[in-house]
This record gives structure tokens, C-alpha cells and sequence, in this order.
């Protein structure tokens, strides 16, 4: 089985990336922070990022990088690329306390997973739209519990279930896709 490490300090998202790529992929996780480069491209965050890991190691080992956010569209898609910050200052709790107070809470996740093996740089995009909501659930990571698809939060899915409809999973599809042409 072909290695790929999935370089994030956020274990969630491992476990999604496991799931999904699971018995194709020996998805390894290496926690390193990268350095996150100021944009509003998800895609450029990631591609850097993927880069800057895979140099930090001298083997081989093909890298992804995920960069994902949450994006509200009432409020020009706050908090976005910021979202890491936005739960560790603010918080989940405290972010749905601000969306409660909007007519609209319309939002989507959005995602960029970034492969390089040193040579090749990819990048694949997933979204999804949602809406938030008070929080509910407790699977998942991150803002799963206010984020509402279909009726039900990404916090009470599954880790299937949310990979089936996710930003992530969709991301991660298209990734499979393109390494099995490969
Ligand atoms: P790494 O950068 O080390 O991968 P991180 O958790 O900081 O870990 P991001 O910058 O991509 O990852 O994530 C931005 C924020 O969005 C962060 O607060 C996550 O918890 C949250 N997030 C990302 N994907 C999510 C998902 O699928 N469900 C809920 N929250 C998510």
C-alpha cells in the first residue's frame, strides 16, 4: 500500500482521511505546524504548507496538507481562512451566540487538500452548504456541532456519514481519483 502522510496538528481530520482513503492509502499522520502564509486561498495556504513539510523531511513520502473553514455568508464568509483562530480565541459556543443574531445563517465549509511528492503539486476543493445552528451532537471536531446539513449536524453523523457529504470527503474523492489515474 502506497504511504501518505497527512501532515496537521488536528486529529479529526486524520481520521476522516483514513476512513475515506482506507485500504488503498497507509495514511500516517505527522504532526507538524507548518507555516500558514496570509491569504484568502485555501489553496495557497495549503500548497505551501505541503511543500514546506515535504521539504522538512528527507524521504520520499508523498505529503497533504488540508486547509479548511467555515464560511458565513452573512457576514462576507467570516470566519473563513481565519477559522483556527476564530475557535481558539472565540469559540464554537460563542460563534453560534454571533450567528444567532443574523436572519440569515446560511454558511458552507470549505476545504483544500494539497498533495506533492517533491515534484507534483495538486490541489482538490469540496464544499458544502449548510446552516448554523445552536450546537448539537458530540462527534466530530471543530464546529461540527453548529453546522447543520439535511437537518442534521455534522456533530451527530458518523464519521462515514459526514465523509459522505462533507467539504473534506468531497475533497478527498477527488484526490483518490486523480492518484488512481495516475
Ligand atoms: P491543521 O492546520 O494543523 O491541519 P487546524 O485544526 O488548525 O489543523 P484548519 O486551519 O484547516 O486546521 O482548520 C480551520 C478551523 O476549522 C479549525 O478551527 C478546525 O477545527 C475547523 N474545521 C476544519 N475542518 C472542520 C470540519 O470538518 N468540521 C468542523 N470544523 C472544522
Amino acid at each position: 500500500m502506497q504511504p501518505l502522510r497527512f501532515v496537521t496538528t488536528n486529529s479529526g481530520k486524520v481520521r476522516e482521511a483514513e476512513e475515506y482513503l482506507e485500504g488503498r492509502y497507509d495514511v500516517e499522520q505527522l504532526d507538524y505546524d507548518y507555516t500558514e502564509i496570509q491569504s484568502d486561498s485555501l489553496a495557497d495556504i495549503a500548497a505551501h504548507g505541503a511543500r514546506e513539510a515535504f521539504d522538512a523531511r528527507d524521504d520520499d513520502v508523498p505529503v497533504i496538507v488540508d486547509d479548511a473553514g467555515l464560511f458565513v455568508n452573512a457576514v462576507g464568509g467570516f470566519p473563513g481562512p481565519y477559522s483556527s483562530y476564530v475557535e481558539d480565541t472565540l469559540g464554537v459556543e460563542r460563534v453560534w451566540r454571533v450567528a444567532e443574531t443574523l436572519d440569515n445563517r446560511r454558511a458552507a465549509f470549505r476545504c483544500t487538500v494539497a498533495f506533492t511528492d517533491g515534484e507534483t503539486t495538486e490541489t482538490f476543493d469540496g464544499a458544502v452548504q449548510g446552516r448554523i445552528v445552536a450546537p448539537r451532537g458530540d462527534g466530530g471536531f471543530g464546529y461540527d456541532p453548529i453546522f447543520e446539513h439535511d437537518g442534521e449536524t455534522f456533530a451527530e453523523m458518523n464519521t462515514e456519514a459526514k465523509n459522505a457529504l462533507s467539504h473534506r470527503g468531497r475533497a478527498l474523492a477527488k484526490l483518490a481519483d486523480w492518484l488512481a489515474e495516475r
